[in-house]
């Protein structure tokens, strides 16, 4: 049989969205590898999904319904029948809506599979059951409350204007790790000129893109920004045309704010001299057209909504929007370019109903009452693994009465934990629609292999707990493929006119971005926003500012694997090793710690064994934990989510992976 060519796209949680060409033969993903034709990717894949036809065919692959069949996280498991196994479920969500209410039954899902239907899938469902909501805020709700704040729900700019700046700023994005084709863009721009400075708390991968390397105290980025409008308010570098014809409220944070922001004030928090405050402001203000690309690391603390807010002043106040090459690029801001209501259907709510924060997931199992939560169900998302406080997490998926249904591709830490586990497909053994937080292409893609086993897509599965629970919605009647043509059955102002016929061929199609004007009530962008509190940006201290232990963790994004995911391919585990924890030579020192050694990574939390790497390039202070690897393939079964709070950001309801402080201490000695 000859092998075919079929086009895709990557689903995971990372702003590029590449395209794919996969090989197939006789149900097989024989190889991947880059869409040369794709707008933005251009052929070139990350080390993760050039080979994913590994992750498809991983030996790992759940692929039958599971019962356990020992205590409760033994891992032991009795293969089902379909029928079984929705038919248990149905039955366990029946018995707790009728003993507790239905809001006794929590679903947790997140972006496994970033298609807009199999990431959706279980929404209509679960309003129509009148389960308690799930809050999604575990990513990038801060950054876009912050971002809100100033521009409305204004598209960010295009990564391609990046290649006309002459100044890029990259704030908290480790572009190596997390967006590789926005760093072939910096790179390229740096090459035809342009000056590229990175903003980090450490000396990440990406700081070799970079002319200058700026090593912030984490969580002051927003003092950082307020010192450097200080400059250029002071030095004639505001652009005043483009301020008065489209910016509210910066003669009020000039008057009212800027003036406490002095470069010794900024360096105070910072831990920046002054002179380099100074120096990258009149820069910024300077530049032609500045690109500032801002990734969500910032955002991941107490004050991290109200920094996003304060950064997001800065190409106002130098009118980089009006200068082709400049603006600014947090998320790609695409979520209204496909209405999800026809699937979502909120309006299938009996009433109102409890919202659960994802990010208190420990919190909602093991504390929250009225009802207390005696069933969850789990797709997309593997929070024993990527949720903070995870031993929280885990006393609550231990509990002998929870019910817990995991839909799952492998047997992760938190399948381990339940009762009934059902066999996820790959993304390419399915039919969805994708957009990007990074660009503006739309994909529609359809199965390249038909499942394997009998894993049943997200879809399929919510259909058949609707059968079961009997709702007679007509939406639950529709097949995946129907249900992709319902979401592009009506064109939004992004999709109107687009050229439908290379988005059926399964073409990444560009969409048209609506730009023009301020999305914003006033139609400017909101320097003072009268509906936030406060009304003008100003610089908060965050959770850990004053916190009694010595190092501050940093949790950044691994190269290798994408949060919990590649968990199951042994060759990209293997090449990233035991878990290690980065410290500086100082601090190290300080402790009698050397490089290579096991420690133990402790706060009032938890404790976490990791191999000790002693480097140059962390600062002291400062400790950094990359990747979310599997608890259970972890020294101790946790991972550094151990050590990691379930408080929340300052708007958003967010997460604060980053604003957490931890001691570190040999193994074998006592505390
Ligand atoms: N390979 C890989 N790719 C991924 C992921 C992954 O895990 N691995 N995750 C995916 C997901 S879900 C997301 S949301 C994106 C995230 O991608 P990005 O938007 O790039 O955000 P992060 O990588 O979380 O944070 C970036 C950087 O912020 C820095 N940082 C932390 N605190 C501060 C601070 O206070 N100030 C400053 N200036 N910098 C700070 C961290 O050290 C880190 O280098 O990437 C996606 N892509
Ligand atoms: N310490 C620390 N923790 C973090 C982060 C960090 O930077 N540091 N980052 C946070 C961020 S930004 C995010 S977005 C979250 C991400 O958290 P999650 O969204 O939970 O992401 P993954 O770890 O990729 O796990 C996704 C799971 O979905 C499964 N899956 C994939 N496709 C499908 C499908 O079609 N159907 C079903 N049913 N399952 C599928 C995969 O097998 C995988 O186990 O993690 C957060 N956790
Ligand atoms: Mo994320």
């Amino acid at each position: 049989m000859a092998s075919a060519t079929v086009r895709s796209t990557c689903p995971h949680d990372c702003p590029d969205a590449c395209g794919l060409l996969l090989e197939v033969e006789g149900g097989r993903v024989l190889s991947v590898r880059g869409d040369p034709d794709h707008f933005y990717s251009k052929g070139t894949l990350c080390p993760k999904v050039k080979d994913y036809d590994r992750t498809v065919h991983a030996p790992g692959r759940v692929l039958t319904p599971l019962f356990r069949d020992g205590p409760k996280g033994s891992g032991r498991f009795r293969r089902a029948s379909w029928d079984e196994a929705v038919a248990r479920i149905a039955e366990r969500f029946r018995a707790v809506a009728a003993e507790h209410g239905a809001e006794a039954i929590l679903p947790y899902s997140y972006a496994g599979n970033m298609g807009l239907l199999q990431r959706n899938a279980g929404h209509a469902f679960f309003h129509r059951l009148g389960a308690s909501r799930l809050d999604r805020t575990i990513c990038s709700s801060s950054v876009d409350a912050g971002w809100k704040m100033v521009m409305g729900p204004a598209p960010g700019s295009e990564p391609d204007d990046v290649l006309r700046s002459d100044l890029v700023l990259v704030w908290s994005a480790n572009l190596i790790a997390t967006s590789i084709h926005f760093a072939t863009r910096a790179r390229e721009a740096r090459r035809r000129g342009a000056r590229v400075v990175v903003i980090d708390t450490w000396k990440t991968p990406t700081a070799a893109l970079a002319d200058d390397l700026v090593l912030v105290r984490p969580g002051s980025d927003g003092a950082l920004a307020l010192s450097m409008m200080h400059v250029l308010e002071r030095d004639g570098l505001v652009d005043r045309a483009f301020v008065a014809a489209n910016v509210q409220g910066w003669e009020e944070l000039a008057r009212e704010v800027l003036p406490r922001w002095t470069p010794a004030r900024g360096a105070e928090v910072t831990g920046l001299a002054a002179g380099r405050i100074e120096e990258l402001a009149r820069a910024y203000g300077r530049a032609r057209a500045p690109f500032l690309r801002l990734g969500y690391g910032a955002s991941r603390y107490g004050n991290g909504a109200g920094t996003v807010r304060l950064i997001a002043c800065l190409p106002a106040a130098v009118g980089a929007w009006a200068r082709p090459g400049g603006g600014m690029l947090a998320s790609a801001g695409t979520v209204p370019a496909v209405d999800l209501a026809p699937l979502t259907r909120e309006d299938l709510q009996p009433g109102k109903t409890r919202l659960v924060n994802m990010n208190q997931l420990g919190h909602a199992l093991t504390e929250l009452q009225g009802p207390r939560v005696h069933a969850l169900y789990v797709y997309g998302s593997n929070p024993a693994a990527v949720a903070p406080d995870q031993n929280a997490v885990l006393r609550g998926l231990a509990r002998e009465e929870l019910f817990t249904a995991v839909h799952e591709r492998f047997l992760t830490d938190t399948a381990r934990w339940a009762d009934v586990v059902l066999p996820a497909p790959t993304s390419v053994e399915c039919h969805d629609l994708f957009r990007s937080y990074g660009q503006f292409g739309l994909q529609r893609t359809r199965p390249a292999v038909a499942p394997l086993g009998e894993a049943k897509s997200n879809w399929e599965t919510f259909r058949l707990l609707a059968r079961a629970m009997g709702f007679g919605e007509e939406l639950f009647r529709l097949g995946d493929e129907q249900v992709v043509d319902l979401l592009l059955a009506k064109p939004t102002a992004w999709t109107e006119g687009i050229d439908r016929a290379a988005l059926e061929e399964g073409r990444a199609v560009r969409m048209k971005v609506p730009r023009g004007g301020w999305p914003t009530p006033s139609g400017k962008i909101q320097v003072l926003n009268p509906a936030a509190r406060p009304t003008l940006p100003d610089w908060q201290p965050t959770h850990e500012e004053g916190g009694a232990l010595p190092l501050r963790l940093q949790t950044a994004p691994a190269v290798d694997t994408l949060n919990s995911s590649f968990g199951e391919r042994e060759e990209l585990v293997r090449r990233q090793g035991t878990p290690a924890l980065q410290l500086s030579p100082s601090d190290a020192a300080a402790r009698g710690l050397a490089d290579g050694e096991e420690v133990l990574a402790w706060n009032g939390l938890g404790e976490v064994r990791f191999r000790l790497e002693v480097t140059g390039q962390v600062p002291a202070g400062v400790a950094v934990a990359a990747g979310v690897p599997w608890p259970s393939a972890s020294p101790g079964g946790r991972n550094v989510n151990a050590l990691t709070s379930q408080r929340l950001t300052d708007a958003g309801g967010g997460s604060t992976f980053y604003d957490n402080r931890i001691d570190v201490r040999r193994v074998t000695a006592s505390r």
